[in-house]
């Protein structure tokens, strides 16, 4: 038996509860968005909050830009506990998470301000609870604002009609496919980071999503036309690995859950000033922004709105309700 390697692994623990260090839970927090994105700033914040109440429990360490991979797997990764943290769109829950696609739906919010009332009461916490009490293995701690979705494309959508036969890239999740095709489109499904390629090649002609992913994403460099369809305005969950939660004492789940919240209204203010910048950019790049009436895009996605909603007729109402 080797003695100075036996002696040494039992001097370590001895070492640290001697001086009463516990080993710091590291936590690896991963978002698509690139530094200085509304969402990674507040969750570099939180972060920082984090470890400094923590007294050196819990390390912090931010992966942007997507590094850690898409959504579909840093949502794989953290169901394993291979990443702790992440932000991630609705879109992709949904498809494992069926109830949280009542937020999914098309024009289910009648504009942000509506959207950010439902977020902040009672149904924005139940189905931040559905996922976690899903099969799913996250805790959903908060939500962020990911703004009003848009359609862009190569050529102008001004009417439906202009949508005929457009291939528009969606998130993988069946309903948004169901709504562009209602629409008189053809969804297509891929991974934010492909996007930029598929419209450079044509292999799509346009995409959905707000001003500030068109701006940092690059698409408006292959996406001139910006029509204001306001067909989803989905809010994205911050969650944590069930692996990692269960690691933490009540004392530090109650300190995660209170400096998430905090991150979901310091990201409202960041989104909104980089919602605005972001448009001014856009424009001054050449992307033209097109007022469309709502109506028509409304009326042709009933179907998708009966199909999925029928379900969650009475939560439906109940976000109706909310002023
Ligand atoms: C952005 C969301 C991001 C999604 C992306 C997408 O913030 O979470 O991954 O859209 O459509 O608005 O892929």
């Amino acid at each position: 038996m080797n003695v100075k390697r036996t002696l040494l692994t039992l001097a370590v623990p001895v070492a640290f509860s001697l001086s009463g260090l516990a080993q710091a839970l590291d936590i690896k927090f991963a978002d698509i968005h690139p530094a200085g994105y509304p969402t990674v700033v507040a969750e570099e914040n939180m972060g920082k909050k984090l470890v400094a109440a923590s007294n050196g429990e819990l390390t912090f360490r931010m992966f942007a830009g997507g590094v850690l991979g898409s959504e579909k797997e840093v949502i794989e990764q953290a169901q394993l506990g291979a990443v702790q943290m992440a932000r991630v769109s609705l879109g992709v829950v949904g498809p494992v998470v069926p109830d949280v696609n009542v937020f999914n739906m098309p024009f289910v919010f009648r504009d942000q301000a509506h959207m950010r009332k439902v977020i902040d009461g009672e149904i924005g916490q139940e189905i931040l609870d559905k996922i976690t009490q899903s099969e799913f293995n996250l805790v959903a701690l908060a939500w962020m604002d990911g703004g009003t979705r848009n359609i862009y494309s190569k050529k102008p959508v001004r009417t439906l009609e202009d949508l005929k036969g457009m291939k528009i890239r969606v998130q993988g999740n069946p309903l948004f496919i169901d709504t562009i095709n209602a629409m008189g489109g053809n969804g297509l499904a891929m991974d934010t980071g492909e996007i930029f390629s598929a419209l450079q090649t044509g292999v799509i002609d346009g995409a959905e999503n707000n001003p500030p992913t068109m701006l940092e994403h690059n698409h408006y460099q292959n996406a001139k036309y910006y029509s204001l369809t306001g067909h989803l305005i989905l809010p994205e969950p911050l969650v944590m690995s069930k692996a990692t939660w269960e690691k933490l004492t009540p004392e530090q789940q109650a300190l995660v859950t209170k400096v998430a919240k905090e991150a979901q209204q310091e990201e409202r203010v960041l989104w909104d000033a980089k919602s605005a910048s972001s448009e001014a950019k856009l424009k001054a790049a050449g992307v033209e922004f097109i007022t469309v009436d709502k109506k028509p895009f409304y009326d042709a996605t009933a179907s998708v709105r009966a199909q999925y909603g029928a379900p969650y007729a009475a939560m439906i109402k109940r976000i109706e309700a909310v002023q």
